[in-house]
């Protein structure tokens, strides 16, 4: 039951991911949204799969919420920071193709975000994130590769995490400022030692805007083909994560 990683640069892809834009930009949905969908290829009606994934970091901003705006295709201000006061959700939805079926799936994909400060006045905070009636399905674990002081964080982070939470989530560690590797403080083979030892899935974000236009917005085209390998992977593991659960006889 594969999907397909590349779909969103498939020329079919185009009218199921215009369906999401709103005209020359990304649309941003609310927690309550739902988009109108065309049907798959198949002629099936396109099934939708939710998953909440939390994305955290050790006590400091590492890009937790730009990375949310840019696999969501927003606008990144970088001219001031604005930590998260609280927690913020936000809901990005991703279409795939089955490769064997034909069937388009629709991802939406929920981001939990607490933000460092709030976590730290207010430890119960995080509590809310990974409840046991609706446990996180993915964690990403984010540092900045030019705070070693983030990296460093990662190991009790995960230790707290693995004390915390017993619903096996796909775990994910992040590496943000990706652009900036030329200051980088946290040399790739650190990274990628840390990830296998502790078997994470690696990925990068480089939280720049690309495909600006006017009125702080961000062109959907360039943002899709931009976060479309990361947002493809997630959504391919975290189905795979499903079927081998729905295998093994867990409840999904
Ligand atoms: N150049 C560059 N700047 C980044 C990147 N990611 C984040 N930043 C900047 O880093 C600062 C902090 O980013 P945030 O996304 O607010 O960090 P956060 O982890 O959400 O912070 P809290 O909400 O306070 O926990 C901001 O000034 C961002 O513009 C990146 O990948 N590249
Ligand atoms: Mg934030």
């Amino acid at each position: 039951m594969a999907l397909q990683r590349d779909w969103h640069t498939k020329p079919e892809a185009k009218s199921f991911f215009n369906a999401l834009n709103l005209g020359p930009s990304r649309r941003s949905f609310g927690l309550l949204d739902r988009p109108i969908f065309p049907k798959s290829p198949s002629g099936k009606q396109t099934t939708v799969h939710t998953y909440k994934i939390w994305v955290t970091s050790g006590p400091m901003a590492t890009g937790k919420s730009s990375t949310i705006l840019k696999l969501a295709g927003q606008f990144i201000h970088h001219e001031k920071v604005y930590p998260t006061p609280g927690v913020e959700v936000t809901v990005v939805y991703w279409p795939m193709k089955n490769v064997m079926s034909e069937d388009v799936l629709l991802f939406r994909l929920e981001f939990w975000e607490a933000g460092s400060i709030a976590v730290s006045r207010y430890g119960y905070i995080e509590e809310m994130i990974h409840e046991e009636n609706s446990p996180a399905d993915a964690i990403l674990l984010t540092y900045s590769c030019v705070d070693r002081n983030s990296f460093e964080s990662l190991p009790d982070i995960l230790e707290m995490i693995k004390m915390k939470v017993n619903s096996e989530p796909l775990m994910i560690c992040m590496a943000t400022h990706a652009d900036q590797y030329l200051s980088a403080e946290v040399p790739e083979s650190d990274a990628r030692k840390f990830a296998s030892s502790q078997e994470l899935t690696l990925m990068r974000s480089k939280n720049v805007n690309i495909g600006e236009r006017p009125n702080e917005t961000i062109d959907a085209w360039s943002s899709i083909q931009e976060v479309g390998q990361t947002v493809g992977a997630l959504c391919d593991l975290l189905y795979k994560r499903d079927l081998l659960k729905a295998q093994d006889g867990l409840s999904v």
